[in-house]
């Protein structure tokens, strides 16, 4: 039996107290495997591929372990072209794992990571693309990064590399009639013409993306700063709608820094409340704000908050000057309903370019939102436009590097045929850009690409 084929198990499901969870199972004579621990071996060896059965699994000593369903799915119409079975038992963790170890004491083996999603691919059920996508799919934080996923996994990359990789063989076909017959009879090859140039631009196009992509699949880190009492931590309350950080009038409330999760506009964020900024000689306060300095120098983007009603001062222009000049720094000015007078508020936003909000009644924070996600863009994610501009957008670097990789082998073929190079040169770049293409599906492959690629997915899937 091949290695591939070998039955395996995992707990396909996160291990934590819920109703159910799923345990999967794949592999050749896997059902026959699996019988040997059910109540009802008979029924479940003779099940047809996609029907349901119910009983009990057990230890092997007749000690009853749970009450399951098991889904039994016959080669190749299964997730990985295998046969396979899917048991959903009850989701204690404790449950769960006495589940698996009862298969395991059966015979199976416990899968690595990705090991159901690779025996899809090596059994031709998806392409290296689709893969990486189920992958972003479970990891997806926001709608957002699911919905791009989601579109990966439906083929948007995969067609996208196909349309591409059937151009440059339309262009190796001219190539090899310019090896075959002498350029006498065929007259000179172009560049322009064949489309040469327009595929590299496409590979460099959907590369481009790949930052934009990333934004929404792992997100940013935003960190908010300024003086003592500006609002940080109103404002942090705010964006997160909740309750989270201690807000007092007393200068200095906040210490230690804080962080929570939010989604930006779909993009997952991680926001960062920090200490105050003054001057201080208290031991504690003054490590408060060392770690704060720490955490501002590591952010994607700095909100740095000025009170409006004491309007921006020296102090202030000190401190945003010890910003990282590379990290991008909103400015945003809070307490904007603090009466006053309203030209004074709006000259001290345009002086200091701001964001004038309120983190007391919510104005402004709409704005702010928008301002954070189009910031993160442009910083991050460049515009994914150029001359041809893509119509996918992809998230995996290993992606990115071998389009930027066929991009540079077709830009040689280029320069090699406007120097009138013999055309057996252009050949050899343009094989490699087409190589380059085709591990972007798989179609070209080996074990380490594959151990590499799957090494970052989570066991059981
Ligand atoms: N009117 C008004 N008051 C605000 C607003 N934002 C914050 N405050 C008040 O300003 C004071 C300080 O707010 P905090 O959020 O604790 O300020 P901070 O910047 O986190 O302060 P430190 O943690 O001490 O650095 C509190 O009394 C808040 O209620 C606002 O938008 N409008
Ligand atoms: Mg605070």
């Amino acid at each position: 039996m091949n290695s591939d084929e070998l039955p395996i198990a995992a707990i396909a499901t996160a291990v934590g107290p819920a109703a159910l969870a799923v345990i999967r199972v794949s592999g050749s004579g896997c059902v026959r495997l699996l019988s040997s621990r059910f109540s009802r071996p008979d029924a479940l060896r003779s099940a047809a591929g996609h029907t349901l059965h119910h009983g009990a699994v057990h230890d092997g000593e007749n000690r009853v372990v749970d009450e399951v369903l098991v889904a039994v799915y016959r080669a190749p119409a299964s997730y990985t072209g295998e046969e396979s079975a899917e048991v959903f038992c009850h989701g204690s963790p404790a449950g769960v794992r006495r589940v698996f170890g009862a298969l395991l004491s059966a015979g199976f083996a416990a899968a690595a990571p990705g090991e159901f999603t690779r025996r899809a691919f090596i059994n031709g059920k998806l392409d290296l693309t689709r893969a990486e996508a189920v992958n972003e799919i479970v990891s997806a934080q926001t709608t957002d990064a699911h919905a791009l996923a989601m579109d990966r996994l439906s083929g948007s990359v995969e067609r996208a590399i196909e349309e591409i990789r059937a151009q440059l063989v339309g262009i190796m076909a001219q190539i090899a009639i310019q090896l075959d017959y002498p350029e006498e009879e065929t007259g000179p090859v172009d560049a322009d013409r064949m489309g040469l140039k327009e595929a590299g631009e496409r590979c460099r196009s959907i590369a481009s993306t790949c930052e934009r992509g990333r934004l929404y699949q792992h997100g940013a880190r935003v960190a908010i700063a300024g003086r003592t009492n500006a609002g940080k931590s109103s404002l942090f309350n705010r964006l997160l709608r909740q309750d989270r950080s201690i807000v007092s009038e007393t200068h200095g409330t906040t210490r230690d820094y804080v962080e929570a999760l939010i989604d930006v506009c779909g993009v997952p964020v991680r926001l960062f409340d920090t200490a105050g900024l003054r001057e201080s000689s208290e031991a504690i306060e003054q490590e408060g704000m060392r770690r704060s300095s720490t955490v501002v120098a590591s952010a994607d983007l700095v909100l740095y908050v000025v009170d409006a009603y004491e309007g921006p001062t020296r102090e202030d222009a000190e401190r945003l000057e010890q910003i990282p000049r590379h990290t991008p720094t909103l400015r945003v000015l809070n307490k904007v309903d603090l009466g006053g007078d309203p030209s004074r508020h709006r000259s001290a936003a345009s002086e200091l370019s701001a964001i004038p909000v309120s983190a007391l009644t919510g104005a402004g924070i709409d704005h702010l939102n928008d301002a954070i996600l189009s910031t993160l863009l442009d910083e991050k994610a460049g515009s994914g436009g150029g001359p041809t501009p893509a119509t996918v957008i992809i998230d995996s670097e290993r992606q990115r590097d071998l389009l930027l990789r066929a991009a540079d082998a077709a830009d040689r073929a280029v320069e090699s045929l406007s120097a009138s190079l013999p055309a057996d040169v252009v050949a050899v770049d343009l094989q490699e850009a087409l190589e380059a293409v085709g591990e972007i599906t798989g179609e070209i492959s080996s074990a380490e690409i594959l151990d590499e690629m799957f090494r970052g997915f989570c066991v059981g899937k």
